[in-house]
């Protein structure tokens, strides 16, 4: 256990921004950031090395991530794609086993989870919560044309472990397409998959 007292407090969720006030950790990722994510490699290179635009900003409030606690934050992606696949967090897991809220706040966005064996998707809006069942993987993408944003709260004794997505992906893909997205499910849950 920690020795930290946390006082209550409240925040102020700036909608339109997406700032939290008082303000804790903020972590921006831009397209340099996010090498190996991407599926067209060429696109990746070109997009990097022609602007290198911020992919998606989190902001969090200031709680410490330790047991017992309950950290949030804002995480705004913006609209773009890279080849065609649209801009996207680089997902994680929790090296604990231990789940998560995600609360739409603006925009249109997709939480892609993935157990290793079978990839879901669940559409996050203004008024749409997303459930992050422990031992799943998580990702979110912007499947719409403006920023999407969302609250995400979790408990402080989580972890977060990338390693896992950087090896093993999120088993789908999330493209354009003239319905605005498309999700490629690739895991060894798809239908037909063998
Ligand atoms: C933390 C939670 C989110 C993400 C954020 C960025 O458990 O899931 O706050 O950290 O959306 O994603 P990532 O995969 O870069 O941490
Ligand atoms: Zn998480």
């Amino acid at each position: 256990m920690s020795s930290e007292v946390t006082s209550p407090f409240g925040v102020v969720l700036d909608v339109a921004s997406g700032g939290v006030e008082p303000e804790g950790p903020v972590t921006e990722r831009r397209v340099s950031d996010l090498e190996g994510l991407f599926k067209d490699g060429g696109a990746y290179r070109r997009a990097r090395d022609g602007g290198d635009a911020l992919v998606y900003r989190v902001v969090g409030a200031p709680v410490p991530e330790v047991p017992g606690e309950v950290p949030f934050s804002v995480t705004t992606i913006e609209p773009g794609d890279v080849g065609g696949e649209l801009y996207m967090t680089k997902g994680h897991a929790h090296t604990a086993y231990e789940g998560e809220v995600y609360v739409g706040l603006s925009g249109r966005g997709l939480l892609l989870l993935y157990s290793g064996e079978e990839a879901r998707w669940v559409e996050i809006s203004p008024g749409r919560v997303g459930y992050i069942p422990p031992g799943w993987a998580h990702r979110t993408v912007n499947v719409g044309e403006e920023p999407f944003r969302f609250l995400a709260v979790y408990p402080g004794g989580a972890g977060h472990d990338y390693d896992f997505v950087e090896e093993h992906g999120m088993g789908a893909r999330v493209f354009r397409s003239g319905k605005g997205y498309e999700v490629v499910d690739l895991s060894a849950g798809a239908e037909g998959a063998v």
